[in-house]
């Protein structure tokens, strides 16, 4: 019998312990035998960590208690503020290797020195929610990556979608208080979907290419392990004789991009909050770690000339058809961390950190970022010295210079010379090898003026709107419609809608109807007229670039008393075979008797494991455990769920009085109802989930659907 995968269980090593009654009557462990002697941070031995020292059983506690004291100090200063933007996040290692040299490019070992492997850390997260809010927020996702290179950390602090909402670094500060809890509430939490969010976009219509993005399915990612990255901006290339490339940075998941839809993530965030780092945990936790192909974009002055719109400008993306992803490299994250707060809490991305080889570009938004990532660093660890904290100390080279002293110094130089020149000894600066910037010619007068060159706002968002297929275009209808649903201001929704004829008058007719707004508004006066003509690019749709394969996704199977072993344990061979992973659902989490009398382990009882969590589910069921299951309101949702969500659902004939009781006739048993007759059927089942959704079903069940039908 094949067991559910991830229940790894280490055995606890027996260690005997004494025990003693203490003062309150409780139980408690004694050092000993092998178990350490607890310590103050003195290192003073603990006596007695139950009891504060008191004046008598039911006397005052006494200051002079520096055990107590010092732990109740330590613990209320646990907490650093969280991050401003992209509070809620999970952090994982990995290794970086290049592939292809880009030296006649740049001067950086890590992308010029073929076989190189660098050690790097990822940090994944969400923007607007707080530290505690749930993953599935409709948002982006930062995509930050830290490289231990032997030149010094790089780090490319990038998100799930190459571009922004702004141009200007200083509009981010009103695009984040626009977006996250209004000031005299504090709600809506991690959500877009609401008055001050929209009324900030409705007067900033260069938000709208990124509008396009947030609104796709790229926004409610299925895990962190589907997602593309992107450096976002245009860096500069840098090579031994100083010439510059621009270089786009991007990141491509091995697995394949997925995402969820909207009605699955809000109860995903129900089911479980932590439904990503989750997954990404199980996944490098079982072995099966994701990987990224690492792709460059280069194109050099002449190109950046020609190009319709100004290289400098992060609300525009340059289409692979135009300047293709060169893939240089891979990175694979296959390691968790020890310690969330020493690691993913305390890691510093700074986007000033670039090594030789590697420059800025004069786009404002990155400007503006290289100064406010060093800074925002002292406010959240308190010290110049974060760099001294492990995750955010270079690995691959050594570290000398004379900056000293300051909160917590780890690093403290000896010797009596601290500063430079000087006559005693120590590090000096090396000409050849030091960091170099590009010697960008710069002229011109002091101005606060955003260049005409930025003027365009709908062009892109047009081109990728109709880069989708018509389900996702579907999605972004529907998602702007419940977005804008949720702001009380009319105005607010007609003047969005006024910006969306800019970019497709069927959008804005469909979103307009979605609303029941009395006749449409007119257009937003565009500062350029709004281009046509742009191709459309299959690279920017999920769904044309489907993996075609269940690998890396998750198989839910629910199981009653009496289901056939044999199809349970084909179920598990045809999906482990991908790789790819199931969890069994029982209605008891003890597990279930099978039908060749085997006890059976669930990994969720039917209540705590909804289909949400799946990716496809199998109903392996007798016909008395259908029979029951038909009663209960949980395998109800269970089914009907997944069927909503367009999922494919396997079953036993024995299963039809619950597809029955969810609403599903046979007539509603479309191409993704595969029949699990017989254990030999399972493969075909697996096979079949590879294409992931069956995207034709939402059109019959969606209202929405039939709104958009009857235009
Ligand atoms: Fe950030 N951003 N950002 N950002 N950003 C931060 O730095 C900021 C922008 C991104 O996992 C902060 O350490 C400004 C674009 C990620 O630790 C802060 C501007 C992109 C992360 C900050 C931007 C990003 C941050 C908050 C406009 C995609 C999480 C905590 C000029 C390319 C990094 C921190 C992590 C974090 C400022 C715009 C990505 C306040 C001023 C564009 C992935 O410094």
């Amino acid at each position: 019998m094949v067991k559910p995968t991830n229940d790894k269980i280490v055995d606890p090593q027996p260690v005997e312990i004494e025990t003693k009654v203490g003062n309150g009557g409780e139980l408690h462990q004694l050092a000993g035998n092998g178990v350490e002697t607890l310590t103050t941070q003195q290192g003073i031995p603990v006596a007695d960590d139950q009891n504060s020292l008191k004046t008598g059983p039911r006397g005052a506690t006494l200051l002079e208690d520096f055990h107590f004291r010092e732990k109740i100090f330590h613990f209320d200063h646990e907490r650093i503020p969280e991050r401003v933007v992209h509070a809620r996040g999970y952090g994982v290692h990995g290794t970086f290797t290049l592939t292809e040299s880009l030296e006649e490019f740049t001067t950086a070992r890590i992308l010029s020195e073929v076989g190189e492997r660098t050690p790097m850390f990822t940090r994944f997260s969400t923007v607007v929610g707080n530290k505690g809010s749930a993953d599935l927020a409709r948002d982006v996702r930062g995509f930050a990556c830290k490289f231990y290179t032997k030149q010094g950390n790089w780090d490319l602090v990038g998100n799930n979608i190459p571009v922004f909402f702004i141009q200007d670094a200083i509009k981010f500060p009103d695009l984040v208080h626009a977006a996250k809890p209004a000031p005299d509430r504090e709600f809506p939490q991690a959500q877009t979907a609401h008055d001050n969010f929209w009324d900030f976009i409705s007067l900033t219509p260069e938000a709208m290419h990124m509008i396009m993005w947030t609104m796709s399915d790229r926004a409610i990612p299925r895990s962190y392990r589907f997602m593309e990255g992107f450096g976002v901006h245009t860096f500069r290339l840098i090579n031994a004789k100083g010439k510059s490339t621009f270089v786009k940075f991007h990141f491509k998941p091995r697995l394949g991009l997925q995402s969820v839809v909207w009605n699955e993530a809000v109860k995903i965030n129900g089911a479980d909050p932590d439904f990503h780092r989750r997954d990404l945990w199980d996944a490098i936790d079982m072995g099966t770690p994701p990987v990224w192909d690492f792709g460059v974009q280069l194109f050099d002055d002449k190109f950046a000339e020609a190009f319709e719109f100004d290289v400098l400008d992060p609300t525009k993306i340059i289409p692979e058809e135009q300047v293709p992803v060169r893939i240089i490299g891979e990175f694979v994250l296959d390691n968790l961390v020890d310690n969330f707060f020493a690691e993913t809490e305390q890691v510093a991305f700074c986007t000033q950190n670039v090594v030789p080889g590697i420059g800025f570009s004069n786009d404002p938004l990155l400007q503006g970022r290289n100064f406010s990532y060093l800074d925002t660093q002292l406010k959240r660890l308190g010290s110049p010295n974060f760099t001294h904290i492990p995750i955010n100390q270079p690995r691959g080279c050594p570290v000398h210079n004379f900056q000293q002293d300051g909160h917590m110094a780890m690093r403290n130089p000896k010797g009596r010379a601290n500063y430079e020149p000087n006559s005693w000894g120590g590090p000096r600066e090396d000409p050849e090898a030091g960091y170099r910037h590009f010697a960008e010619p710069e002229m011109g007068e002091k101005v606060r003026l955003r260049s005409e060159s930025f003027a365009d706002h709908y062009s892109q968002a047009r081109q990728f709107f109709i880069s989708q297929t018509p389900i996702e275009q579907k999605h972004i209808g529907d998602a702007l419609v419940f977005e804008l649903s949720k702001c009380v201001r009319v105005d607010i929704r007609e003047k969005i809608v006024g910006h969306l004829r800019n970019i497709d008058d069927t959008l804005a007719t469909t979103v307009a109807t979605g609303l029941a707004l009395p006749k449409l508004p007119p257009a937003a006066k565009p500062a350029v007229k709004p281009r046509d003509d742009l191709a459309p690019s299959d690279a920017l749709s999920i769904v044309k670039r489907a993996p075609g394969s269940f690998a890396g996704r998750k198989l839910g199977i629910l199981v009653s008393d009496g289901a056939s072993a044999a199809l349970v344990n084909a179920l598990a061979k045809a999906i482990e075979a991908l790789p790819a992973t199931y969890e069994v659902i029982t209605p008891r989490i003890g597990g279930v008797t099978l039908d060749d009398g085997t006890l059976f382990e669930g990994k969720q009882k039917l209540d705590g494991g909804p289909s949400v969590l799946y990716d496809a589910v199998a109903l392996v069921l007798s016909a008395d455990g259908a029979a029951r299951l038909a009663r209960d309101g949980a395998a109800r949702d269970f089914v009907a769920d997944a069927f909503g969500h367009l999922k494919f659902i396997g079953f036993t004939e024995e299963a039809a009085p619950l597809l029955a009781k969810a609403g599903i006739g046979e007539a509603d048993r479309d191409e993704a109802f595969v029949s699990l007759a017989k254990a030999a059927d399972a493969k075909a089942f697996v096979a079949a989930c590879g294409a992931l959704r069956h995207w034709p079903r939402e059109l019959a069940v969606d209202l929405d659907a039939d709104a958009q039908q009857a235009k």
